[in-house]
């Protein structure tokens, strides 16, 4: 069944000349990598095709490479291929039923069927690793640049291979990619590492402003004042989350940053060992069950889904006999 998959995928983006390829909304350099990457793999094999990657490009992350700003092609006649993306609200800037076909590939836990071939298995790293594993199984042609590409996705996406999706396939794959194209990788961390100086005291405010209840849930809640003192805005909290991994009074933690552009809040939540992303989900969010996120009309709707966090909390000590 899983050998299957792969010649299936590769028989639709051999059947069909116009191929839209689209991700989640709120880039990250998964999502990005993934979808630029297989942009560029396709074209790199087939190259009398029309291949998009489009959405809402990311100032961010824009190292990861360029997204198509126009798409010409009738959408009737159209593959669509969704990366990184569980369910259909979160796609960013298609509709599955305006195409001929769909295909999706997500490593996120299933939420809904929302394209004809579905390829999801959610015990992988990345997007990256499975359009890496997808290469690999086909005949779609790598090189060095898409290569670098998919290389950044998983490192990004692993947290420099330290997350528990981090298997011995991510290695493996890794391994071979690195066989087949000699990239110079160390010189991708710049890109995916540097930091200004702003950034780093606004981390440092965080620290300083961590509450951690009893059960060991910390959270931050970032007001609008907060973010204009330290000239960052509410997705600078976002990238900073996963650095409060390994504090040992800390088993789940959160952060909750007023987002006055789209009136409001933006929460950010890890753990590294209550499941998280079925309490997400009850406030209209989701994503993994140690990373996920959701928006929240209040402060008032942050303190209860605190309150259910710490809840998750006490049980997981309960459980563990912590
Ligand atoms: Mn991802």
């Amino acid at each position: 069944m899983k050998k299957n998959i792969y010649k299936k995928i590769y028989k639709k983006i051999k059947k069909y000349h116009d191929i839209v390829i689209v991700r989640h909304v709120g880039a990250d350099p998964d999502a990005l990598a993934s979808q630029i990457g297989l942009r560029d793999v396709i074209l790199n094999t087939f190259s009398n095709k029309n291949v998009y990657a489009v959405g809402l490009p990311s100032s961010k992350f824009k190292y990861v490479g360029v997204l198509d700003k126009t798409c010409d092609i009738n959408y009737k006649n159209a593959l669509l291929i969704i990366l990184d993306t569980p369910d259909k609200k979160r796609i960013d800037g298609a509709d599955p039923s305006m195409f001929k076909e769909s295909i999706k590939i997500d490593h996120h836990p299933f939420v809904e069927k929302i394209s004809d071939l579905e390829w999801i298995d959610d015990t992988a790293s990345s997007t990256c690793q499975l359009i890496l594993d997808l290469i690999f199984h086909t005949s779609l042609q790598i090189n060095d640049e898409i290569a670098k590409k998919l290389y950044m996705g998983i490192v990004a996406d692993t947290n420099r291979f330290l997350f528990r999706y981090t298997s011995e396939k991510t290695f493996t794959l890794v391994s071979k990619l690195l066989q087949k194209t000699h990239i110079d990788f160390p010189s991708l961390y710049d890109n995916l590492y540097m930091r200004s100086l702003k950034e780093i005291k606004f981390q440092g405010y965080l620290l300083s402003k961590l509450e951690v209840t009893e059960n060991g849930f910390g959270y931050v809640k970032i007001t609008e004042e907060d973010l204009q003192k330290y000239d960052v805005d509410a997705g600078t909290a976002g990238n900073m989350i996963d650095r409060f991994n390994y504090i040992d009074e800390v088993y789940a933690w959160g952060f909750f940053a007023e987002d006055v552009k789209h009136e409001n809040i933006r929460g950010y939540i890890r753990s590294r060992g209550p499941i998280i992303n079925d309490i997400a989900s009850e406030f209209h969010g989701g994503g993994h069950i140690y990373a996920s996120g959701a928006r929240f009309h209040d402060f008032d709707e942050v303190d209860s889904i605190i309150e259910k966090l710490d809840a998750r909390c006490h049980t997981y000590c309960l459980e563990k006999d912590l």
